[in-house]
């Protein structure tokens, strides 16, 4: 995206119980921006959730949940925090202002709406958006291989252990620990022990490639995957895993698994019950890793 554009084609949510107010808000946008409707706040919140739009233009007044109480709900939930909103209403006391404010609202626009003002406030909350995205991005990301960091993984295994639990679908964690790899740091230097993680995470990503799959740099030169399978999905994904890595033929003369690098595996699956025990899901994973290495190394556990 060029700079110039980086506030247009934008996603837009305007949320407002009648329908001159949302035709009035598009008639405005549309010719620059995506742009989706909800009536009520129930609506917007589900909307939001599931089409993640960068900018949400928000009636304050509504009756069932108002403006100020969508705001606080769309706050508090870490998949729609980031996403700016800009409050639209006739009447703003400086009370109301505080309120709005104080529930999270990025901006105002006073009603009736001028189009050009609706338009040049869109755009700025759409660069702000834009630029914290890339932000989060970097602080969730591996500055050596690319793939998320502790930090990413760790909100990933919390977003998707809860979404596991409300689907009761399983959930997959592999532990992947390079073997002997103290040895090849001694042996071939700790720079060509980076290229080493380096070409290590990019065959991760080739084995769980799918878009729900989640490859992150756990450790020092653990990577752990996570996958939204049960056991057998696990198994077929850590075999591709170990078989990657056997494509690399990265020489290793002193491993006592094979002369070449390879990983161990450990391997915890289960259908997540309530919104906690994601610790527990590591522990086994880990357990397993371990008895990986006792066996030999260079192969999976479950
Ligand atoms: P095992 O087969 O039991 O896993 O043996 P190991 O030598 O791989 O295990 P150990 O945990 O003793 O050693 C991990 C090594 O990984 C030690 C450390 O120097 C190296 N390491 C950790 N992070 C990095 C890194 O960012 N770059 C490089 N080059 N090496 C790293
Ligand atoms: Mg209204
Ligand atoms: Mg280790
Ligand atoms: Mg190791």
């Amino acid at each position: 995206m060029s700079w110039t554009d980086i506030a247009r084609n934008g996603r837009i949510l305007i949320v407002d119980d009648a329908m001159e107010n949302i035709q009035v808000l598009n008639q405005a946008l549309e010719a620059e921006h995506d742009v989706l409707f909800a009536m009520n706040g129930a609506r917007a919140i589900d909307i939001a959730h599931n089409q993640r739009p960068d900018v949400i233009l928000l009636d304050a007044m509504m009756p069932d949940m108002d403006g100020y109480a969508v705001c606080q709900a769309l706050r508090t939930s870490s998949v729609t925090s980031n996403i700016p909103i800009i409050f639209v209403t006739s009447l703003f006391s400086p009370e109301d202002e505080t309120r709005a404010l104080d529930a999270g609202a990025a901006d105002f626009i006073t009603k009736p709406v001028n189009a050009a003002v609706v338009r040049a406030r869109v755009r700025t909350q759409l660069t702000v958006k834009r630029q914290s995205d890339v932000l989060r991005e970097l602080t969730l990301t591996d500055g050596l291989t690319g793939v998320s960091n502790r930090r990413g993984f760790d909100e990933a295994l919390e977003r998707e252990w809860r979404r596991s639990a409300r689907a009761g679908t399983p959930l997959s964690l592999l532990l992947i620990d390079i073997d002997f790899f103290k040895r090849y740091n001694d042996e071939y230097g700790h720079q060509a022990g980076d290229t080493c993680l380096q070409e290590v995470a990019a065959a991760m990503r080739r084995a769980a490639a799918r878009p729900q799959d989640v490859v992150a740099r756990y450790g020092g030169e653990e990577f752990a995957v996570l996958l939204t399978d049960g056991p057998p999905g696990a198994e077929t994904v850590a075999r591709k895993l170990i078989e990657q890595v056997d494509l690399l033929a990265i020489p290793h003369a002193k491993s006592d698994a094979k002369p070449f690098v390879s990983v161990s595996i450990g391997i915890a699956a289960q259908v997540p019950e309530g919104p906690d025990g994601a610790g527990e899901l590591i522990r086994r994973a880990d357990a397993q890793l371990y008895r990986a290495k006792a066996q030999g190394r260079n192969r999976y556990c479950m």
